[in-house]
């Protein structure tokens, strides 16, 4: 609890091009709290080194995610935005938290899985304990609800029992978070060339993602790439994946229902509705591209939302972590 408000947070890794997965499951909600609540919106960059990241690449797109926060309507004014490795609290509590979460726990993730399978030659401790230092990011704040995508959902579950067992422990530390994920079928997007598999803005196939930041040409193209089934019929039957797929970006881009999808496009075949998808979609990516750019060339104007999120965040921090050191019996910090 922040004063009289309760704590949303959020973060979203600057390892790769974000996508529209990570826009529909994630960015595009986070502002719907804005108002209401205290909103810590953060890069987390040290998540982002659990996988091996290009030095140059990695501090490019901490700055593009940062002006991707605010291109996709955050107002720095009224939401905490900044970058995790900028405040200490977040790998100190993650470190306390590794030693409050079971290797058991941990081994059943199957992110962890997926991630090993991907980057079998580099399967660190980092990787391993990604959810605690997840754990860490959201109780450090008190937060009391999560927006994220479904594939974020077993890490939340995580998190939770985390605070309970510390909780336990200890008596009452940490607000116990909910996860805030998207009723609709947006808070899943699939990749567009294997559409039973998510779509990762570390993926390797191009033609799988599409990027926020695509040119509108590019965006139709991929669509009208996307693998879909050798059937007509534009609807959401078992089996259609590829069709469902579409079908969940068009209507969160139109916000039309899976109903009115199938009545629309009812008859007509699937180069139409793909390119009506890839239309939607680059129509409504426009004006964020547009401030991006326009964000991307005020480095100066990043830097001290960078700075001013930072301390915000530190400044709030202190007063878990105190709690945290005190209740585990480590002596106070001393000044200097
Ligand atoms: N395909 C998706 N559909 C809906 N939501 C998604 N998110 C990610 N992919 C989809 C949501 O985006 C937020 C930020 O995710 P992240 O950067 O913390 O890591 P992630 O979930 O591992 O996302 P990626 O794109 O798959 O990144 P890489 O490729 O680096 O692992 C989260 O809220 C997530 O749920």
């Amino acid at each position: 609890m922040y004063k009289d408000k309760k704590v949303v947070f959020s973060g979203i890794q600057p390892s790769g091009q974000l996508t529209i997965g990570n826009y529909l499951g994630a960015l595009k909600n986070f502002k719907e709290f804005s108002e209401e609540y205290r909103c810590y919106y953060c890069v987390v960059d040290e998540h982002a080194i659990t996988v091996r990241q290009n030095p140059a690449e990695l501090r490019r797109r901490t700055y593009e995610t940062l002006a991707l926060y605010i291109a996709a309507g955050l107002d720095p004014e009224k939401n905490v935005l900044f970058v995790q490795s900028h405040v200490p609290g977040h790998a100190e509590l993650g470190w306390i938290l590794d030693c409050y979460t079971m290797f058991g726990e941990l081994s059943r993730m199957t992110q962890f899985k997926d991630k090993s399978r991907k980057n079998a030659d580099n399967i660190n401790a980092g990787l391993f304990t990604y959810p605690a230092l997840m754990a860490a990011d959201i109780l450090l704040y008190q937060t009391e609800m999560v927006p994220v995508g479904h594939d974020q959902k077993q890490h939340l579950e995580l998190a939770r029992d985390v605070a309970e067992r510390f909780n336990q422990i200890y008596g009452d530390t940490f607000i116990v978070p909910e996860p805030f994920i998207n009723k609709t079928p947006a808070a899943r997007i699939m990749s567009l060339a294997e559409p039973t598999k998510k779509m990762s803005k570390s993926d390797e196939n191009e033609n799988a993602t599409v990027r926020i930041l695509d040119e509108r040409d590019v965006i139709i193209k991929k669509f009208k790439r996307a693998v879909t089934d050798s059937e007509t019929e534009i609807c959401a039957r078992e089996g259609k994946d590829g069709i469902i797929n579409l079908m969940s970006i068009y209507g969160a881009f139109t916000g039309k229902t899976f109903e009115e999808i199938e009545r629309e496009f009812a008859g007509r075949g699937y180069g139409d509705f793909k390119l009506a998808v890839g239309e939607a979609c680059a129509d409504a990516l426009a004006p964020v591209q547009a401030e991006f750019k326009r964000l991307m060339q005020d480095k100066k104007y990043l830097e001290e939302i960078m700075l001013k999120g930072a301390m915000e965040a530190h400044h709030d921090s202190l007063r878990t972590m105190s709690k945290v050191r005190r209740k585990i019996g480590f002596t106070e910090k001393p000044r200097f």
